[in-house]
């Protein structure tokens, strides 16, 4: 099965020898390394391979301009010290189906697309899904160009230096028209399968989830002379944010994580000016998540005005809750049952995935692969090799089922 030396390939780009982990952030070398092997990948299979205006790639199979393609795939890119099948699976996967049907014989009714996703987990520039979100119409081409990364880098300066022309992005809905399917393969971030003892698993929801910043500003100082009783310091309100947020989603069965801050002037002698926390928060019910957003936001004002700090919040994304197409996730389930009669299990999800994304406008569905330790967005982010190649075959008779006589 090409799945294995497809990983193999794929496994060292952008992977730090220090921890194992991946950091294959949007429009740098490593994403770039990614991209040319996709795109080796399809002219491989003799795919006509494109890169569209908002930097995602794809291969097809026949031409999809009649509109009922079904298409497969996922990112490529990572977070900070990422996992190495968070993205990659889907997108392997899918050039292994592909493969797998062609020993088949399979024929063809439909054609086949499978797509990278650039920029989905959104390391670089703090907005995830960067690429299914221009693609889609839900980012707009002026709020793109706005996006920048730590070093002060704008998307636009970024897309120009991999050699992608920033003013050509924007929606593309002849591009959403052609699929008439999409089918997202991926890791499960979470022990569900592991638990039940099932290899694969059928999506049924994307909580809603968003994310939030936290500005506490207060009085930078000399960390040496100034009294306690003299501080406005927002390090204060920040750490008793952190602990009210992790109260709040305890009481709410939901969760909340400040995963990410930024601290001016960050000298171990200074007291901060300025403490800036992001918040990323994500419930089964919309109702649940606004209850915790609410209550983490209240304890921020109280403990910033108890010490003196001023505080601004912004929601910078938000994602809905996604329920995918009732009628492809049956068919899934009919097409994976039908040989072992057995049910396959389907599960909610709180990671976000360019699925979600597509799911307003494309009747969309997800496969999981088991995840043995649960874990995700880290090093020890792992899927067993033969639960991989259940995850192939089940793709490919998936895509058989969708796309084949
Ligand atoms: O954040 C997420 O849930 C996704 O992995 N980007
Ligand atoms: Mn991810
Ligand atoms: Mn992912
Ligand atoms: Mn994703």
């Amino acid at each position: 099965m090409s799945f294995h030396s497809m990983w193999a390939e794929l496994l060292p780009v952008g992977r730090s020898s220090a921890s194992g982990g991946y950091r294959r952030f949007a429009w740098t070398p490593a994403d770039g390394e990614c991209r040319a092997w996709f795109e080796q990948q399809a002219r491989d299979r003799g795919l006509a391979y494109e890169l569209d205006r908002n930097g995602n790639q794809w291969a097809w199979l026949g031409d999809p301009a009649g509109g009922d393609a079904v298409v497969t795939g996922s990112h490529l890119d990572s977070v900070p010290d990422g996992g190495a099948f968070d993205g990659p699976l889907g997108v392997v996967s899918a050039f292994a189906a592909l493969d797998e049907l062609r020993d088949r014989g399979a024929q063809f009714a439909r054609p086949v697309g499978i797509v990278n996703f650039g920029d989905e987990e959104g390391a670089r520039f703090g907005l995830a899904c960067v690429g299914s979100r221009l693609t889609a119409g839900e980012l707009t081409p002026a709020q793109a160009h706005r996006l920048t990364d730590g070093d002060g880098v704008t998307l636009p300066r970024a897309m120009e230096a991999a050699g992608h022309d920033p003013d050509a992005i924007g929606a593309d809905p002849e591009r959403l028209a052609r699929i008439g399917a999409f089918v997202e393969l991926h890791v499960e971030q979470g022990r569900a399968l592991d638990l039940s003892g099932d290899r694969i698993g059928i999506a049924s929801a994307i909580w809603p989830h968003g994310r939030w910043r936290f500005d506490f500003r207060g009085a930078a100082n000399h960390a040496g002379t100034t009294r306690l009783t003299d501080r406005r310091d927002p390090m204060l309100g920040y750490a008793e944010t952190v602990l009210a947020a992790r109260r709040e989603a305890r009481l709410a069965g939901a969760v909340a994580t400040f995963g990410k801050i930024a601290v001016e002037p960050n000298g171990v002698n200074a007291i901060p000016s300025l403490v800036r926390g992001w918040l990323d928060s994500r419930a089964a019910d919309q109702e649940t998540l606004d209850t915790v957003v609410t209550g983490i936001e209240k304890a921020a004002r109280e403990h910033a005005a108890a010490h003196g700090v001023g505080l601004d919040v912004v929601r910078e994304s938000f994602t809905p809750v996604v329920e995918f197409d009732h009628a492809l996730r049956d068919e899934l389930a009919r097409i994976l049952g039908k040989d072992t009669g057995l049910r396959v299990p389907v599960l909610g999800t709180g990671a976000g995935h360019d699925a979600g994304i597509l799911s307003a406008r494309v009747p969309t569905a997800m496969l999981f692969v088991r995840n043995p330790t649960g874990v995700s967005h880290s090093p020890a982010e792992f899927a067993a090799e033969d639960d991989c190649v259940a995850g192939v075959l089940a793709l490919a008779d998936v895509l058989e089922g969708l796309a084949c006589t």
